[in-house]
């Protein structure tokens, strides 16, 4: 244990209420984490979405170790190193259509805050300059940027922060129970959602329009599978009136839903795809944005010294992310992860809604190796439901997420049936045993 755990301002946490009753990892191996106490638990989170390999895999650790040894860092501003270059061509390889363009970050909010400056200056290098609006989504979640939380939809993350970026709007979320409760895999009702988007390209003109992002599924909202039809009318409407899509995978990129994308899931192929998490395992922070030719094209012309995009970071292509990202992949592929993701799913959904009629259950929903569980909130206590069952299965063994009083599942994509039938065991049990 830490001498004092004052100094670190914890992210996106009760600090007070943690550091009272601290829950502290000291390391972790596969599908479990090792805690202060010497407990094992199953992580039934993949970490936040992103250790899709499992924890502590040697491949990873040991590329890591020999990219330290060799070259820590080289810049990537108007100089190179090999290992970014190769990492976007292995990666445009994996991606459908003609998304063969890698914009690197080092998270999934600069991901975003990428692709949407990507979309403006699009827009503005083919003359159509006008087109400034951004469109996101109720309950969507984006990261953390002034990018982000302007298109996000969840108000705790946008409320404290000003006036945001200006010029934004938002389509409605899609989360119904009183249609689609207790649906498995995509809802059938809902796709007539997408026309809102028709709507407001009538209200503010599609010439003011520069893009759309969403995420395939929500994750961090709880789990908001698409209805069936859903994503391919916004493709549709986005066709119709210039404004490019975004797909925000960076909790459904890398096997999440038992295909390599969401976009190869769906069969909707968007223009600007975010990713991060899943694509170095976590081992190392990374994100990345994938364009499709004809956004990158339209940079490539003017005066050859000129810059195009005056976009970057630092640590855009890092050395040592660019060889965890190398050797993740090589796992998924020597492993088969994402169709082994895709096989286990039908088990998966079996097992999740096994836990429909358990104590305060309202909605169970899943799709590829994610699922949601709902409660009921207590009235004027909303959270505190699921925050108590997040301890417990904690205090049993058990990692799992919460948002409000959802429960969200994503375990590691090596999980075995054993594991599940284990995990949803000891999270049957707490339902049984909280108020
Ligand atoms: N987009 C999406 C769809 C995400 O899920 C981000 C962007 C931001 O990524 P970074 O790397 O900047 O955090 C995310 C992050 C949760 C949870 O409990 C989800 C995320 C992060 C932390 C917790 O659901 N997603």
């Amino acid at each position: 244990m830490p001498a004092s755990l004052d100094a670190f301002w914890m992210p996106f946490t009760a600090n007070r209420q943690f550091k009272s009753q601290p829950r502290l990892m000291v390391s972790a191996k596969g599908m479990y984490y090792t805690t202060a106490d010497d407990r094992q638990v199953l992580d039934g989170t993949a970490g936040l979405w992103c250790v899709n390999a499992g924890h502590c895999r040697e491949k990873i650790i040991a590329a890591i170790q020999t990219q330290a040894a060799t070259l820590d860092f080289a810049p990537t501003f108007q100089m190179g190193h090999p290992a970014p270059f190769a990492l976007a061509d292995r990666l445009a390889k994996m991606l459908p259509g003609d998304l063969n363009h890698v914009f690197f970050t080092n998270s999934g909010s600069e991901a975003v805050d990428s692709a949407l400056k990507i979309a403006l200056a699009y827009h503005q290098v083919r003359g159509e300059s006008r087109r400034t609006r951004l469109i996101g989504r109720e309950r969507g979640y984006h990261g953390v940027g002034f990018g982000g939380i302007s298109v996000g939809g969840i108000a705790p993350n946008r409320k404290s922060f000003g006036s945001l970026l200006p010029g934004v709007d938002h389509l409605p979320h899609t989360h119904n129970l009183e249609q689609n409760a207790f649906t498995r895999g995509q809802p059938q009702w809902g796709a007539h959602l997408a026309d809102e988007l028709e709507r407001l390209v009538t209200l503010h003109d599609a010439s003011t329009i520069a893009s759309v992002i969403v995420e395939p599924v929500a994750g961090s909202t709880g789990v908001l599978v698409p209805p069936k039809g859903y994503l391919e009318r916004l493709r549709a409407i986005c066709d119709r009136h210039g404004i490019l899509l975004i797909f925000d995978e960076v909790i459904t990129g890398f096997g999440r839903l038992g295909t390599g994308f969401a976009t190869d899931y769906f069969g909707v192929i968007p223009d600007l795809v975010c990713v991060a998490k899943g694509i170095t395992n976590a081992a190392v922070p990374m994100g990345a944005v994938f364009a499709r030719d004809g956004i990158y094209d339209a940079f490539m012309h003017g005066a050859e010294n000129a810059i195009e995009l005056f976009h970057g970071y630092t640590y855009s292509g890092h050395p040592l992310a660019c060889a965890a990202a190398q050797a993740t992949l090589d796992i998924y592929e020597e492993e088969g992860l994402f169709d082994h993701a895709n096989h286990l799913s039908g088990y998966w959904e079996e097992a999740v809604h096994s836990l429909k009629g358990f104590p305060h259950v309202i909605d169970i929903r899943n799709l590829g190796l994610v699922a949601g569980i709902e409660l009921e909130s207590i009235p004027s206590k909303v959270g505190s439901r699921a925050y108590d069952c997040l301890v417990r299965c904690f205090e049993n063994g058990l990692l799992i997420r919460t948002t409000g009083d959802i429960i969200a599942l994503s375990p590691p994509l090596i999980i075995q049936e054993h594991h599940i039938d284990h995990m949803i065991e000891m999270l049957g049990a707490v339902l049984k045993e909280i108020d």
